[in-house]
């Protein structure tokens, strides 16, 4: 899918209270900001208009925009985050999601559903049943496309947050991904790049308008992914791993 549009959510001073699960220390608030104006700036390079939203104190994992919404052509679908902190969040996307949606659809309770867990490829919807987005979620999600003339199809997600913090789709039939995805059966009929053991934060990469930006310092997937004749960006994101962040959960595109 081409884009045109994204927005993100500047990080707050609160993001050292983001969720995590990583041993990689406090993130540094000073670097955090550089790193994600960055990131905006790379967004705009490739073509994107940004709309940059006010940082939320109350939420600290709310720069994470893309677990809150699923945009899609037809609809943006707010969903309701499995962690507890983050279900405000949805109220706080809502106003910018609607002034661009004409049709706005929701998840619900008792379903869970973090759009991190969602990655679409070439119109199919993969969801992963994940410890925040349960099959009642993924449900609610299957039903609402049907109502656009989409499909979904769920996948258990055992190993890393999200589905996507796992695979990514590059375009031309390919996907990037760890070991744990790139054998199911569901994902067969592409193409795979499998990331490095040791590299496995890089299978959350994003494709923007032709180019895959990756985070900084995975070199043998940007080995990999130049040697299969793909244009690379790197972008570091750091201090959002150490927050459990990737790359792609800075922000929604459209
Ligand atoms: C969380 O645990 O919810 C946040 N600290 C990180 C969310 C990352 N989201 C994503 O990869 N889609």
């Amino acid at each position: 899918m081409n884009f045109t549009k994204a927005i993100v959510r500047k990080p707050s001073p609160s993001l050292e209270k983001g969720l995590t699960t990583a041993k990689l220390g406090l993130p540094v608030f000073e670097k955090a900001v550089r790193q994600h104006s960055k990131y905006v700036q790379t967004l705009k390079r490739l073509g994107l208009e940004v709309t940059e939203l006010e940082a939320s104190d109350p939420f600290p994992d709310a720069t994470f925009v893309e677990d809150v919404a699923l945009l899609t052509p037809h609809c943006a679908i707010i969903t309701n985050p499995g962690a507890p902190s983050r279900k405000g969040e949805t109220k706080l996307i809502e106003p910018i999601l609607k002034s661009f949606f004409e049709n706005v659809e929701y998840i619900s309770e008792p379903g869970t559903l973090d759009a991190g867990d969602v990655i679409e490829i070439e119109g199919e919807y993969f969801i992963g049943i994940s410890e925040r987005t349960s099959a009642k979620g993924a449900q609610q999600l299957i039903l609402i496309l049907h109502q656009y003339g989409l499909q979904g199809y769920t996948v258990p997600v055992q190993d890393g947050l999200h589905l996507k913090s796992s695979i990514s789709y590059l375009g031309n039939n390919t996907l990037l991904a760890t070991a744990d995805f790139s054998n199911h059966p569901i994902f067969q009929k592409y193409n795979i790049i499998e990331v490095n053991e040791e590299e496995t934060y890089a299978a959350n990469a994003l494709l923007i308008n032709g180019k895959v930006m990756v985070p900084r310092g995975f070199y043998h997937t940007v080995d990999q992914l130049e040697h299969a004749g793909f244009e690379v960006e790197e972008v570091a994101v750091s201090e959002f791993e150490k927050v459990d962040g990737g790359l792609s959960c800075l922000s929604l595109r459209f």
